[in-house]
């Protein structure tokens, strides 16, 4: 449970670390079925917890659960699942595993409501060397920013991909989306965070938050990711509208 300081600091800063989310037992689980299940590179499947078991686990947790009924005020529905694995620099041609640019979740996942809430999960220590979580305190307060294409490439993958769209009343279209970032944003603002494994963040959909490259020469960063909605929103995407309760 979170304790009311640390819903207020949530709602404050639009993040909050919550620690033992998943026990040493659990993240070495996790990384071991990873290393024998997952094909190389970025796994495009994002609804891995609606049919691998052992994902689904971990996707509606009891403890990510709980935290997230307190913030949302409502039953979360999980909308997509991603393993964010970073090689190290020493196993990568130039740079280590890239990152992803700074961006808020709800230019990938528009919703009706606005609301959307991310629970990023460390699978490894994560940190600054190691191209841990980055975040914008207080961005979540701000409002939509307008972005660009990602376009370090040493710091953050570049893409393009356009999704079919679905609202409720059953009306389609098709949107481009890109390795969205953020125009103009001050670096200064932007803080690295140390997150150990099996600990985690949760964030709003608005909080301005991504990665850069893994320059550890020996640590590889691993995060598992999940995204979710409170009940009764509708997510406008289709390849990930169909959401599952945590609970049930
Ligand atoms: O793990 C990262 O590098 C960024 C994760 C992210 O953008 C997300 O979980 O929405």
């Amino acid at each position: 449970m979170l304790t009311p300081d640390q819903l207020a600091q949530y709602h404050r800063d639009g993040y909050l670390v919550v620690h033992g989310l998943f026990t040493p037992d659990e993240v070495d689980r996790f990384v071991a079925y990873e290393q024998q299940s997952k094909p190389e590179g970025w796994n495009e499947d994002l609804r891995r917890h609606t049919h691998d078991d052992l994902w689904r686990g971990y996707a509606v947790n009891p403890r990510i659960a709980e935290v997230l009924e307190q913030v949302l005020e409502a039953d979360p529905l999980v909308v997509q699942s991603m393993y964010l694995e970073k090689k190290p620099a020493a196993e990568t041609a130039a740079t280590g595993g890239q990152g992803i640019a700074l961006h808020q979740d709800l230019h990938y996942l528009p919703t009706d409501t606005g609301r959307l809430i991310a629970c990023w999960c460390a699978m490894s220590d994560t940190d600054a060397e190691n191209g841990g979580l980055c975040v914008v305190p207080g961005s979540h307060t701000e409002g939509m920013y307008t972005t660009h294409k990602a376009e370090d490439a040493s710091e953050h993958d570049a893409w393009e991909f356009e999704y079919t769209m679905r609202d409720r009343d059953g009306r389609e279209w098709k949107e481009k989306m890109y390795s969205f970032e953020i125009e103009g944003l001050d670096p200064e603002r932007v803080l690295r965070l140390d997150v150990p494994a099996g600990s985690g963040v949760i964030f709003d959909g608005q909080t301005i938050h991504g990665s850069f490259a893994n320059r550890s020469h020996t640590r590889y960063r691993r995060a598992l990711a999940f995204h979710y909605v409170p009940d009764g929103t509708w997510v406008y995407r289709t390849d990930v509208q169909e959401t599952m309760p945590v609970e049930g």
